[in-house]
């Protein structure tokens, strides 16, 4: 994948980075262990088909982000957990509902067959809803967020996923998306489909940490070319990365930003985004080392 020309980060940094990222993976992962969980016996085939989908070797770049966020801005852990598990529920309902037969029938995801494909159609749908719905109420019952803060954040979490954000991104995707796409209707659908969801992983964090409207704007900025350049690195892998290391079936999008410019203006397009990420993040110098190692590792990607 393309190489950044900003310098990368000293290795021994990147080591400390990837130490940290794990940590808080393993973070994220014991708190969304411990938010869904399922009383009752008749709802186990639903509750095994989100937790197949829940824990099948996702990144949690969007939880990561939100911790990265708050730590830069000195909000306490504890009150990051519900919105960073949040953001995960509803990226996660998000695949389960995209690999559906009438979406984008997508038949591996993670390297493993698409939660339909194990659980039929019925079920996936109804473990996507689910997962979503209960994404709301783990804020909602957060025991440490004030409630104007709980507030705050589910609007936030509404809207991304509603028709301003991913409903809308994935209308204009499934509707719209063909050879001759041109270059707004791929900026629509990308920014409400991908980076939107970036975008709000950050202003959760900001809305708890108090942040002023300089440094939200920063980061909405910032995480909203990371998206764009995280989504043309999708394209890019769809087109020419490694089915084994990418996970899914390969060369399937139609219309992405590959189509529309090829390779090499593609990988030139994820250089561009990422350098205006970084700058948008220049603001925060001597506290951002986490936002510019996430770009890092981003970039870097195989999958
Ligand atoms: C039910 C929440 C909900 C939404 C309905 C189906 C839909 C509308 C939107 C689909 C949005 C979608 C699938 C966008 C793709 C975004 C994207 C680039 C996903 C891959 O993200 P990674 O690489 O995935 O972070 P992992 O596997 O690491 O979790």
């Amino acid at each position: 994948m393309p190489s950044h020309k900003s310098e990368p980060a000293e290795e021994h940094e990147m080591e400390a980075f990837l130490a940290h990222f794990k940590g808080t993976r393993a973070l994220i992962e014991s708190n969304l262990k411990q938010l869904v969980v399922n009383n009752e016996p008749l709802l186990d085939v639903l509750f095994k088909a989100i937790n197949y989908s829940l824990y099948s070797g996702g990144k949690r770049v969007r939880p990561q982000f939100c911790f990265i966020v708050g730590e830069m801005l000195g909000v306490p852990e504890e009150q990051l957990i519900s919105s960073a598990c949040a953001l995960e529920m509803i990226h996660t309902a998000s695949l389960i509902m995209d690999d559906l037969p009438h979406m984008d029938d997508g038949k591996i995801r993670r390297g493993k067959p698409a939660n339909h494909l194990v659980f039929g159609q019925d079920v996936a749908a109804l473990a996507s809803i689910g997962l979503l719905t209960r994404a709301y109420e783990v804020v909602l019952n957060d025991p440490v967020l004030p409630d104007d803060k709980k507030i705050a954040v589910v609007g936030k979490l509404a809207n991304v996923v509603g028709s301003d954000g991913l409903v809308g991104g994935q209308f204009v995707d499934l509707k719209y998306s063909d050879d001759t796409m041109d270059h707004s209707t791929l900026e629509y659908i990308h920014m409400n489909k991908t980076a939107s969801l970036f975008v709000t992983s950050g202003t959760t964090a900001a809305i708890i940490g108090n942040a002023t409207m300089e440094t939200t704007r920063a980061l909405e900025a910032y995480a909203g070319n990371l998206g764009f350049a995280f989504q043309i690195l999708d394209d890019l892998l769809d087109a020419s990365g490694n089915p084994r290391e990418v996970g899914k079936e390969l060369q399937k999008d139609k219309g992405g930003f590959v189509t529309l410019y090829g390779i090499e203006k593609s990988r030139q397009l994820v250089l561009a985004y990422t350098e205006k990420a970084l700058n948008a993040i220049k603001i925060f110098d001597g506290r951002n080392d986490k936002l510019i190692g996430l770009c890092h590792i981003l970039l870097n990607r195989k999958s």
